[in-house]
């Protein structure tokens, strides 16, 4: 199961290289980090890419074995990955109720903040990178305010890089876990990631070439001062 999850974590990276979502350069982070590296879901931006995204997404939850209600896809970017992942496991044969938030919350119509499926049993969120924790921490916060149980968290992307944390001065500070390990240790949830820092690691070590060569040791020194153990 190792070997055959290595390669879809491969087959992932290479896939989010060829279609520009994966780029080397500068690139500042939500938390202020300078990274060599940014993984940009926005660029999965035809059908192709969105249904073959999915078939990524879905792989990694069945190979992880993580039973679920529903699906919840938070505000913005979660909308499109949620409802794409819950086609690709209709397909597959598993069909899950699917929810979704407005980030304002509508004063006419229907009203609240809630669209969809009623939030009920193990809710399992889809986003698409966890860096510091801000935005699963928000809808964990969400999921358990409907009364459903925040029960895992599906993300493509998993940085494997310090957590912040704000202080009571007001000033932020890195923390020695990651964002991930929060989410599984202290919130007691299950984390599934298509790919995670390591994995693209291997595929820069795996390919040659001077500018590759650049790339990995950009990003091993990054992970030299950001990365977790
Ligand atoms: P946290 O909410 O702090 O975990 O940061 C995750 C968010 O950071 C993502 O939802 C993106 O908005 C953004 N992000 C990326 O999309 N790709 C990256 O490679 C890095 C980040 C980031 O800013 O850390």
């Amino acid at each position: 199961a190792g070997a055959k999850k290595d390669s879809l974590a491969q087959d992932f990276v290479q896939f989010c290289v060829d279609s520009g979502v994966l780029r080397f350069g500068e690139f500042k982070t939500k938390a202020g980090r300078l990274s060599p590296y940014f993984f940009n879901a926005g660029l999965f931006d035809d059908g192709a890419k969105l249904g073959r995204l999915a078939q990524f997404y879905a792989q990694a939850l069945i190979a992880s074995g993580i039973e679920f209600d529903m699906i919840f896809g938070p505000a913005y970017k979660g909308i499109p990955l949620g409802a794409a992942v819950a086609i690709e496991l209709a397909r597959l044969g598993r069909n899950v109720p699917f929810a979704y938030n407005r980030k304002e919350a509508k004063d006419h119509g229907e009203g609240g903040t809630l669209v969809g499926a009623p939030l009920k049993g193990r809710v399992l969120i889809v986003d698409d990178v966890m860096s510091a924790g801000t935005a699963a921490r928000e809808s964990i916060a969400l999921i358990q305010a409907a009364g459903a149980t925040a029960h895992a968290v599906a993300i493509a992307l998993d940085r494997q890089e310090k957590a912040t944390e704000k202080a009571a001065d007001g000033s932020v500070r890195d923390v020695d876990h990651s964002a991930v390990q929060y989410v599984q240790n202290a919130l007691g949830l299950k984390v599934c990631a298509i790919a995670r820092l390591e994995d693209l690691l291997q595929y820069l070590t795996g390919h040659t070439g001077a500018e590759l060569n650049q790339h990995r040791d950009r990003v091993l020194a990054y992970r030299e001062r950001y990365g977790v153990a």
